[in-house]
């Protein structure tokens, strides 16, 4: 695949090639399943091998642009052109709040369809089941201005395949990749690949949940939905899935990127401009193989822009 192409061809789509797309990409979703290539899913989990290199990029928004400059600074097209062993991981919230969010999605769709087996799409609250879908929700804004009369259609279609997004990352003794974050109701990597809609709220607690540095156990959040929680529940439950760091995005941070809770949580965001203040996008670029026992560690691979 030519990247200059299809970035070409995302900032010209009309709708019709747009649902195409979106179509294609999620009939290559609702058929994942087992062992493919470095990958293994089960339900909405994605157990992800440690070997190879892992590309990691946060909260996009729309922002089409960083996600071009991240593809051409990182080289991790070319690399997942030329090894199997690169895998490419987006923390969910493509969308919403960003102009160029129907392009953003289509670039990375295709992607999807370009790299099957190396890209995971995990499932933001800007794609959440209706009853956990951030307000306000401008994606059909986003989409009427983008296609004009014929908006709904492909709007409608993207609506449809955020429910084959996935849950949750996770590489054992290593990491788990959220959007949110993670709550005392998961007692197992299980509950995270099962959670649904009306499933104990654990979705709710995937999509919305945040790290806080002065709440002790669990306390209610701000947003209105999910909850903050605190260092104890961080450290028994990445414990219990026997996991070392949570890697996360979610929260706009000034520098791109921030660590909480003793190190073991990591929060990523890779949009820049309104509504967010952040000075600087990041994303991580990391070996798999070499394991890493705290946030901090992980620093040296976080590339700032
Ligand atoms: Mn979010």
């Amino acid at each position: 695949m030519d990247l200059s192409l299809i970035v070409k061809e995302a900032l010209n789509i009309q709708s019709s090639g747009f649902i195409e797309t979106a179509e294609k990409a999620q009939s290559l979703l609702q058929k994942e399943k087992g062992q493919m290539g470095n990958i293994t899913v089960i339900d909405r989990l994605v157990n992800l091998e440690p070997s190879g290199e892992a590309l990691v990029i946060g909260d996009l928004h729309g922002d089409f642009e960083s996600l071009t400059e991240i593809f051409k600074t990182s080289g991790f097209i070319e690399k997942m052109r030329n090894t199997q062993e690169a895998t490419m991981i987006f923390l969910g919230d493509y969308g919403d709040r960003g102009e160029k969010s129907p392009e953003t999605y289509y670039l990375i769709l295709k992607l999807k369809l370009a790299f099957p087996r190396q890209i995971v799409l995990l499932r933001g609250n800007h794609e959440a089941p209706k009853d956990l879908l951030s307000v306000p929700h401008d994606l059909p804004i986003n989409f009427q201005n983008r296609f004009g009369k014929t908006w709904k259609q492909a709007y409608d279609r993207i609506r449809s395949l955020h429910d084959c997004l996935y849950n949750a990352v996770y590489v054992k003794d290593r990491y788990l990749m959220l959007h949110g974050g993670i709550s005392t109701n998961m007692n197992s990597i299980q509950d995270i690949a099962q959670a649904q809609e009306n499933h104990s709220s654990i979705l709710e607690d995937i999509l919305w949940n945040d790290p806080d540095e002065k709440v002790q156990s669990v306390s209610l959040s701000p947003r209105g939905a999910g909850k903050l929680f605190g260092k104890k529940v961080t450290n028994e439950v990445l414990d219990r899935l026997n996991t070392k760091i949570l890697i996360r995005g979610h929260e706009a941070s000034n520098m791109g990127f921030k660590i909480n809770h003793d190190r073991k949580i990591l929060t990523l965001f890779s949009r820049k401009g309104e509504p967010y203040r952040n000075r600087y996008g990041a994303y991580l670029q990391l070996s798999l193989e070499e394991k890493f026992e705290n946030a901090q560690q992980l620093i040296p691979f976080i590339h700032k822009f």
